[in-house]
């Protein structure tokens, strides 16, 4: 296995620092329609959110888990658990980041959870040194590639009608759901009609290898990449069915850490990488599995989870690191909310780019009415 280089924060930088508070609290937003995969349909958006205060200065986590197990196996109350139970006893004010990702291995899986108390804490690290949160990720200014994700559609009339809207906005790459019966005829009727739009489909494991020879039927509309075919944990099969595609297969569900990356990449299972923040365990391991995909040709981009301001905020950050070059999931705020936690929301330049928040730390303010409006559990845990 590759070791990758882990990110550089300088030294002095690295100790985690005295919390001095430190809350969770449950937050639940009304979407502006339902976003519905081939696993579910959500109608709002129920995110675990971490309040870290140190001094003066405050880091968010926002933990991309769902309420429900239907994305992957972790949700809010899990995370909450691993979180107050198992992570939070672990943040001493004298150790390094590196050294609490090491204690954070011995947790096994719980991805989101670890994700949401590491970036939060690499705020406070960003706010500290007084440089935006990109800086330590050894990212770099520049505008950020838009991409929306279309959710299932009730008929490929209403899904013209997304696509024309998302195209006159001038995001930089549409990707539409798909599933049984909703796939061939829907791909059809946008290539038809956009013949030059770069656009992906994203099944969420809906396929089997059964369905091979039907998914070969894609590789008329040149697609940019299908993202996760076939089931959430089956990386080897993904292998054998990337033989048989033109098309590039895109992991989504799959990859959980770099070993995971690692071997999807050997095997062949994918050409392209969809790199969540939340899934990999934080924006640290996105970093490193950015540059492992970088030197063996793999595509990268970064993934979405719908996720409030915060977590938006997040993945913008990650998106100005060397290596996510293809556009991802990071869509305007107005797509989904019609007011957010946070200021200011994300809105897409004319040439449909996403500027960096300014500023140090996450760039962006979470509005304490906001806050209180939309919580549904607040605890201060200390
Ligand atoms: O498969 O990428 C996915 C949202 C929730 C769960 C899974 C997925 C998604 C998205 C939305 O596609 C991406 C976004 O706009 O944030
Ligand atoms: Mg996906």
């Amino acid at each position: 296995m590759t070791e990758e280089k882990a990110v550089e924060i300088p030294a002095e930088q690295q100790r985690i620092g005295t919390i001095d508070r430190i809350d969770l609290a449950v937050v639940r937003i009304p979407f502006v329609q339902p976003f519905g995969t081939s696993v579910q349909t959500w109608s709002c958006k129920e995110a675990l959110l971490l309040r870290l205060q140190s001094g003066s200065h405050v880091g968010w986590g926002e933990c991309v888990a769902d309420p429900d197990p239907y994305y992957l196996p972790e949700t809010t109350e899990s995370a909450r658990y691993i979180i107050t139970r198992f992570l939070l006893p672990l943040l001493d004010p004298g150790l390094e980041m590196g050294e609490l990702a090491r204690q954070f291995r011995r947790i096994r899986g719980n991805q989101m959870a670890k994700a949401t108390v590491e970036n939060a804490l690499l705020q406070l690290i960003a706010l500290r040194s007084g440089e935006p949160l990109y800086r330590i990720l050894g990212g770099t200014d520049r505008r950020i590639p838009s991409g929306l994700s279309i959710g299932l559609q009730e008929s490929i009339g209403a899904l013209l009608e997304e696509v024309r809207s998302a195209v006159s906005r001038k995001y930089h790459r549409i990707k539409m759901k798909i599933q049984h019966g909703k796939d061939l005829d829907w791909v059809r009727a946008v290539r038809a009609e956009f013949p030059e739009l770069p656009l992906m489909v994203d099944a969420n494991g809906d396929y089997s290898l059964a369905d091979a020879g039907h998914l070969r039927r894609l590789d008329d509309f040149r697609l940019m990449m299908i993202e996760q075919p076939l089931g959430y944990a089956d990386i080897y099969r993904h292998s054998i069915l990337q033989k048989q595609l033109e098309t590039a297969i895109c992991l989504d569900e799959s990859i959980h850490t770099l070993e995971d990356a690692a071997a999807a990449v050997d095997l062949g299972a994918c050409r392209i990488l969809n790199i969540k923040q939340g899934r990999v365990g934080g924006l640290l391991e996105s970093v490193r599995m950015a540059a492992f995909a970088a030197g063996r040709k793999i595509g990268v981009w970064s993934g979405g989870m719908d996720e409030t301001g915060i977590g938006r905020a997040l993945n913008i950050h990650l998106q100005a690191v060397p290596g996510f070059d293809l556009p991802g999931d990071t869509s305007e705020t107005a797509h989904y909310f019609r007011e957010d936690i946070i200021d200011q929301p994300v809105r897409l330049d004319p040439e449909g780019f996403i500027p960096i928040p300014p500023g140090p730390g996450l760039g962006v303010e979470v509005i304490p009415e906001r806050l209180m409006k939309y919580a549904i559990a607040w605890h201060r845990i200390r």
